[in-house]
């Protein structure tokens, strides 16, 4: 065995031997690098003769390539083992169950909102909006307030600052303003059935009265009615809304300036764990307010009282969800604590059907 091959084998056990890619690289310099024993017989190269050269030159070339070639080998083989060895460590359990969605839920108010809709879309009811920001007019004069009426008060009322020759603005104190501007765009001579659900404000804070509240009335004004449509109405509702059949009704002359004559609607209610229920008959419980469209008020809206006759009624949202749902403090409604919201809210795709029970 030559020098070379005596070279040739040395390098190559050593590069088999090689344990990572730091100890080939150590054995690679040594080779190959500018003071590498190979790189060391090519200088020897230029001082031979040409014949010699022409001997040694394809054998220390062949030893070049043949280390070249074998460090190449094996640095592929530690770079394969070394992947294997980090996928055998890296695992990833694909069984484990995904992060959570974060997903919001609907608020009672607009539940209930939606229940109202389809309960007296059922009954033939449009649902009417209109505008928070209203006048005067709409909101006091078309409804046959007085100037004197308390509700008209600074400290009832938020009004806007007056502008010189323009009419008060304030945030409209119910819902009835959509009304009136509903009536005077049916143009007086053709029936309406509506609800109109909203926001509502009123100068007011306590543990039952937030300044911010939400109201839905409703109206129907047609030839012929009647009392009696009043309360098979919000009979009607009512049962469907609560989902019993053992609802009854107490209508209480009373007073409003927009309805005559006028009526609040008392339910009956049960205790149940000490709580109040809606249905059966322990005690009665006010509900809502409602009446015959006064006069005044159909002839504000643009129809002729002698010829068209109506109902309407109002009553709070907030009250109907916190006595269907159960909440005891309206305040919490409105102070987004996001607790309240996951345990009072509704699944976002759970929409309220007659057919599938309004109460999602
Ligand atoms: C209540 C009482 C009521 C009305 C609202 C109304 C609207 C028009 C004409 C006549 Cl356009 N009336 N709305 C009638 C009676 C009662 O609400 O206690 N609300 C919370």
């Amino acid at each position: 065995m030559t020098d070379l091959d005596q070279m040739r084998d040395n390098l190559l056990a050593a590069i088999e031997a090689s344990g990572g890619l730091d100890a080939l690289e150590t054995v690679r310099v040594g080779a190959l690098g500018k003071q590498g024993t190979v790189t060391g017989l090519l200088k020897t190269l230029g001082g031979m003769s040409p014949e010699q050269r022409l001997v040694e030159g394809p054998r220390i070339q062949g030893l070049r390539e043949a280390v070249t070639t074998a460090i190449a080998e094996k640095k592929a083989a530690l770079d394969r083992a070394d992947l294997d060895a980090r996928l055998a460590r890296e695992t990833l359990d694909m069984t484990l169950p995904a992060d959570g969605i974060g997903m919001g839920s609907v608020h009672p108010v607009s539940q209930v909102m939606d229940e109202l809709a389809e309960i007296f879309a059922d009954l033939g009811f449009a649902v009417a909006t209109g505008p928070e920001i209203e006048d005067d007019w709409h909101n006091f004069t078309a409804l046959n307030i007085p100037e004197t009426h308390p509700a008209r008060a600074m400290h009832d009322t938020f009004y806007f600052p007056e502008r010189e020759g323009e009419q008060k603005m304030l945030l409209r104190t119910h819902t009835s303003p959509v009304q009136i501007r509903a009536m005077k765009a049916a143009g007086g001579n053709k029936p309406i059935r509506i609800i109109a659900p909203g926001r509502t404000y009123r100068s007011d804070s306590d543990a039952t009265h937030t300044p911010m509240f939400h109201q839905v009335e409703g109206l129907v004004i047609d030839k012929g009615i009647t009392l009696g449509h009043l309360k098979w109405t919000l009979e009607t509702f009512l049962k469907a809304f609560f989902e019993r059949d053992d609802i009854v009704l107490r209508l209480r002359p009373s007073y409003f300036p927009f309805t005559e004559p006028s009526a609040e609607v008392d339910v009956g209610f049960s205790i149940v764990n000490g709580k109040r229920v809606i249905g059966g008959s322990d005690g009665w419980m006010e509900v809502l307010g409602s009446g015959m469209v006064h006069r005044k008020v159909i002839e504000a809206g643009g129809y002729d009282p002698d010829e068209w006759q109506g109902f309407a009624f109002g009553c709070g949202i907030d009250r109907l969800a916190m006595l269907k749902y159960g909440m005891d403090d309206l305040r919490a409604f409105f102070d987004g604590d996001i607790r309240w919201l996951k345990h009072y809210g509704f699944a976002a795709l759970d929409v309220p059907t007659l057919s599938g029970g309004v109460g999602a």
